[in-house]
């Protein structure tokens, strides 16, 4: 199936000509027929001498309801310009053609109609030349008059040709469906509508609604209606979904596949002319308001008021709802970065001016330095040859890949002067003093002569492995220790957990546990904690002060104040006193 959106002034015949070319009523409402106008928009179709389908999308085309018209012609790439014979050039014709133009549409047939009222040629020749200028280019004209059929068949072949035109759809897209009507079925529930650009839906597909995220499930699908279990692009297509109350969608939301779409309040744009302050932002269905940044000579950051599912290199339709001008633009950066301190606009200014909306996977790694594997992909950029894959989650830039392994070295050095009895630099603390997201990075870039070691980085070779029921009873001692940090523990404990001096020994290898005298085992951390302890302390104080101070018997206190005097930590006064040093 293909899908035409007709574009034209009002009154100059697009829903008569539709009409005529499929024997179907595109106009729905009772008040357009009572009006004779067309307000929204209205679906038809019929099929063409080659037996190719196609639907048209028939729109509004009065100024007041451009909005509409905007709705139905932007997931359509091919258009009917209807100029009519006796009216020629008119603002809609202008304000219509621009619209497609801002969007990009590339494939269309000029008609004349009502050819029966005045000679065609000067509307013709007006409506080509303008046409000529957009990026419609260069289109077949056609005359006709639905009065007196003149033309129609003539009409039906330039369609023919139009559709052999137009591109492949991408079976392997995922679903973007912009909805156009939404309504609810007695029996059947919510019921949705749209032209589906790319992609396929099935009957049981899962679907996430944007904007909420909410999961629905596709319980039935109907295409020109009929009941159809799949629908491949390009086609109109409703779809009945699980799920979803008919309040939780409208025109303008969307049907995506899950996981593959990233919707953004933020997006840089390279715009066609000057834009304002303030925009409508018109892409698919959807009608977003949006504040304008200015950097550069013609690019530009919109925020919108609300999330829009987009990817780099789309075309959207910017409209002043004041002034009515219509300024085409391509997204250049859909996850932009925040620009926080002085110059970041203006080094964004720069970075946008390399920018192409063709997507540059390498050039996006090296801005961002640091990305999401998923995040590139949902942006619809390629995985760059150079990344460096971390934790099968993150993409890396060498450069500042190998920035950080400097960094993180200097930082475990730094660590080890400041803090000479603690083993190591926490992994935890390293990922916060280099800012980064997820710890499995700190460990991707520990290498030697750097190693990780219970939980922290070290000098030295990687941990001796204890033999498994060697490591479960030092996991159970370390349990003890840790609900009781100055609680060393017995030679009948040490004994009944079956641990020997020689597993001991090597468990202290590990940094499981420091030795701190014959049979005294505790963990590096209480050593820390003694020494925080021991600073409230009035200076200088007891051994007896020091063990009720930390809690424990002599048999653990003694043995650890030496050990705290031969680190230098503690310093005797007498036989009796000590204090901190420092
Ligand atoms: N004489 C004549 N009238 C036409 C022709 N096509 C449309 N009309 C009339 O023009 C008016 C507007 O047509 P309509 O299809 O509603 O225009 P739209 O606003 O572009 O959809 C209606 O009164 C039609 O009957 C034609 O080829 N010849
Ligand atoms: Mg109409």
């Amino acid at each position: 199936m293909h899908v035409v959106a007709t574009a034209g002034h009002v009154d100059h015949g697009k829903s008569t000509l539709v009409r005529a070319l499929t024997g179907m009523e595109p106009d729905r409402w009772s008040e357009e027929r009572r009006r004779g106008m067309t307000i929204d928009l209205g679906f038809a179709w019929t099929t063409l001498p080659s037996g190719e389908t196609v639907a048209f999308v028939d729109v509004p085309g009065h100024a007041r309801f451009v909005a509409n018209m905007l709705a139905g012609v932007g997931p359509v790439p091919a258009v009917l310009f209807v100029v009519a014979a006796d009216e020629g050039w008119m603002p809609q014709s202008a304000e219509h053609l621009a619209a497609l133009d801002a969007l990009g549409v590339r494939h269309g047939v000029l008609v004349v109609t009502r050819s029966d009222l005045a000679d065609p040629m000067a509307a013709r020749d007006r409506a080509l030349q303008e046409i000529r200028r957009t990026s419609l280019g260069e289109v077949t004209s056609v005359c006709v008059s639905a009065a007196t059929g003149e033309g129609l068949d003539a009409l039906r072949d330039a369609l023919d040709r139009l559709v052999a035109s137009l591109p492949e759809p991408d079976h392997d897209a995922p679903v973007r469906l912009w909805v156009d009507r939404a309504f609810t079925v007695r029996g059947a529930g919510t019921v949705v509508t749209g032209t589906l650009p790319a992609g396929v839906i099935h009957v049981g597909d899962e679907l996430v609604v944007a904007p909420g995220g909410r999961r629905v499930k596709v319980r039935a699908l109907e295409s020109l209606k009929a009941q159809v279990d799949t629908v491949p692009a390009v086609a109109r297509v409703a779809v009945n979904l699980r799920g979803v109350h008919l309040a939780e969608v409208r025109r303008g939301c969307a049907l995506l596949t899950p996981d593959a779409w990233l919707t953004t309040r933020v997006v840089d744009v390279r715009a066609d002319d000057e834009l304002p302050r303030e925009v409508l932002v018109h892409v698919g269905s959807a009608a977003i308001a949006a504040r304008v940044r200015t950097f550069g000579a013609d690019t530009a950051r919109l925020t919108l008021t609300a999330p829009l599912p987009l990817r780099i290199g789309e075309r959207l339709l910017l409209r002043d709802p004041g002034s009515r001008r219509i300024v085409g633009a391509t997204a250049l950066d859909v996850s932009p970065p925040a620009l926080v301190g002085r110059g970041a606009g203006a080094l964004r200014a720069q970075e946008l001016a390399q920018m192409t909306g063709i997507p540059d996977p390498a050039g996006e790694l090296r801005r961002r330095r640091l990305v999401g594997a998923d995040e590139l992909r949902l942006m619809g950029c390629p995985e760059p040859s150079n990344a460096i894959r971390i934790a099968d989650r993150w993409l890396a830039d060498p450069t500042y890949w190998a920035n950080l392994r400097g960094a993180l070295a200097t930082a475990v050095a730094e660590y080890a002067a400041q803090r000479p009895l603690t083993p190591g630099l926490p992994l935890e603390t390293a990922r916060q003093q280099l800012r980064l997201p997820d710890r499995r990075l700190v460990e991707a870039l520990v290498s030697a002569p750097l190693t990780v070691r219970d939980g922290r980085i070290v000098h030295g070779e990687a941990a001796p492995q204890l033999p498994p029921e060697v490591a479960r009873a030092v996991e159970k001692l370390r349990r003890d220790l840790a609900a009781a940090p100055f609680s060393a523990p017995t030679a009948a404990r040490l004994a009944e957990l079956g641990l020997t001096p020689q597993h001991l020994a090597a468990a202290v290898r590990a940094g499981h546990l420091v030795r701190v005298a014959d049979g005294v085992y505790l963990m590096h951390e209480a050593i820390e904690e003694a020494v925080r302890i021991l600073a409230k302390l009035p200076q200088p104080f007891t051994v007896s002060q020091a063990r009720q101070a930390l809690g424990t018997s002599r048999r653990v206190a003694v043995p650890l104040l030496e050990f705290l005097d031969r680190r230098k930590l503690t310093q005797r006064i007498d036989d009796v006193h000590r204090k901190l040093t420092s």
